[in-house]
């Protein structure tokens, strides 16, 4: 008897159906790449810190096919009309103000660093949502390095690929993002959250088995969608580069924890520069924290953690708002033994650290206080630590 289809094995086979009937000719094969949630470890990638994402089981994947004649043919199943034609002898950054700049721009930063992409048939589906937090653009961006990666024979490594995938979202988009999300996306291993140290993309697999100690994490989707090309993102950028001019380091991951106090009171009154070198500081500590007590055996205290986490970026980082605060203090009043927010902020999604048991009844208070305080109802959804990027077929 035919083994049966698995989910992945059928939505690599509609994509690639899907591929035919657009193109008129086969794929070279299918890949994916998974959005990513942030455990702990928040803007502090662009400070040469510490950060500790895990997969998702959401996953952008592509069907591909490689062309030698300069052509580029994007298409999404998620945007109306009929594939985007470009040559890729013409991408240009900051030429590309829709979804296809991201794709475009793996294939810019690719050939600008003198790899041999002639061109491709490009078609496109995901089950990441889009502008909730979870990297849909890093998704989007490391199944295409990947694809080209494989059928071009590039040879490069995880780490090479998300490099340029930031390069094109730093030039080409024009989002003066960090490499989390795309190192998560290509890096990550099922069941394991990568403890990632953004300075020179040393990384670890720490075993991230919740389920298998009664504990859930919750994905709480605001539905408040947030941009990173938006000024807010590149402001908190651009005060931590200040803070770490200010102080004289290359990084304020250069600044210790143990020397945080005298940073701060060199800093004089540069108060909304101090705030976020606090943050920074203390969020570095965080993951190191948070990695530590993962490796002893013991998840549940990392939920105070994590809560520490958000009072850090509401207050002193100041990229909350109040659909992820009210996430936050729900879930803490009934009984989540840590919240936070994840990734960029001004918006996005929050993750709630539970006991199994609890997940019924957090879901309700939190439904439910979204109902009174007249928000968007928000999606809720339990995280399971997936696979990294991958050729599917
Ligand atoms: C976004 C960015 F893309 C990341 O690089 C990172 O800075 C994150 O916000 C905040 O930790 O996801």
């Amino acid at each position: 008897m035919a083994a049966e289809e698995t989910e992945e094995t059928r939505r690599a086979r509609e994509t690639r159906e899907a591929f035919t009937a657009l193109y008129g000719t086969e794929p070279d094969g299918v890949w994916a790449a998974p959005g990513r949630v942030n455990l702990i470890g928040e803007h502090t990638d662009y400070n040469d810190g510490f950060v500790m994402p895990f997969a998702l089981p959401h996953v952008t994947i592509a069907a591909v096919a490689r062309r030698e004649d300069g052509v580029l043919r994007l298409h999404s199943a998620d945007v109306p009309g009929g594939p985007v034609e470009l040559r890729v002898d013409e991408l240009a950054p900051g030429s590309d103000k829709d979804w296809t700049a991201y794709p475009a721009g793996v294939v810019w930063a690719l050939r600008e660093a003198g790899h041999a992409v002639t061109g491709a048939d490009v078609h496109l589906t995901s089950t990441v949502p889009s502008g909730a937090g979870l990297s849909s653009s890093a998704a989007l961006e490391v199944v295409v390095a990947l694809a080209l990666n494989d059928l071009c024979a590039l040879g490069l490594k995880g780490w090479q690929l998300a490099r340029l995938c930031q390069r094109a979202e730093n030039v080409y988009v024009g989002a003066p993002t960090g490499i989390m999300d795309q190192t998560a996306s290509a890096c990550c291993e099922a069941g394991h959250a990568l403890f990632l140290d953004t300075r020179d993309l040393s990384q670890r697999q720490i075993p991230f088995d919740l389920a298998g100690r009664g504990l859930r994490l919750l994905v709480v989707d605001t539905q408040v969608k947030h941009a990173h090309s938006g000024g807010e993102y590149g402001k908190r950028r651009a005060g931590c580069e200040k803070g770490a001019a200010l102080l004289g380091v290359d990084a304020l991951r250069d600044v210790p924890y143990d020397g945080l106090a005298a940073a701060l009171e060199q800093l004089g009154d540069e108060e909304e520069v101090r705030r976020l070198v606090r943050h920074v500081v203390t969020e570095n500590q965080r993951v190191e924290r948070v990695v530590s007590l993962l490796e002893s055996g013991d998840p549940r205290a990392i939920g105070p953690v994590l809560t520490e986490g958000h009072a850090s970026l509401r207050d002193d980082f100041r990229i909350s708002c109040p659909e992820l605060d009210l996430i936050v203090d729900t879930a803490l009043s009934a009984g989540a033994l840590g919240a936070r927010m994840t990734g960029g902020g001004f918006g996005g999604s929050a993750i709630v650290l539970t006991e199994e048991a609890d997940v019924p009844a957090l879901t309700k208070a939190i439904e439910e206080a979204f109902a009174s305080a007249g928000f968007t109802s928000p999606r809720v959804f339990e995280a399971v630590p997936s696979a990294g990027a991958r050729r599917l077929s």
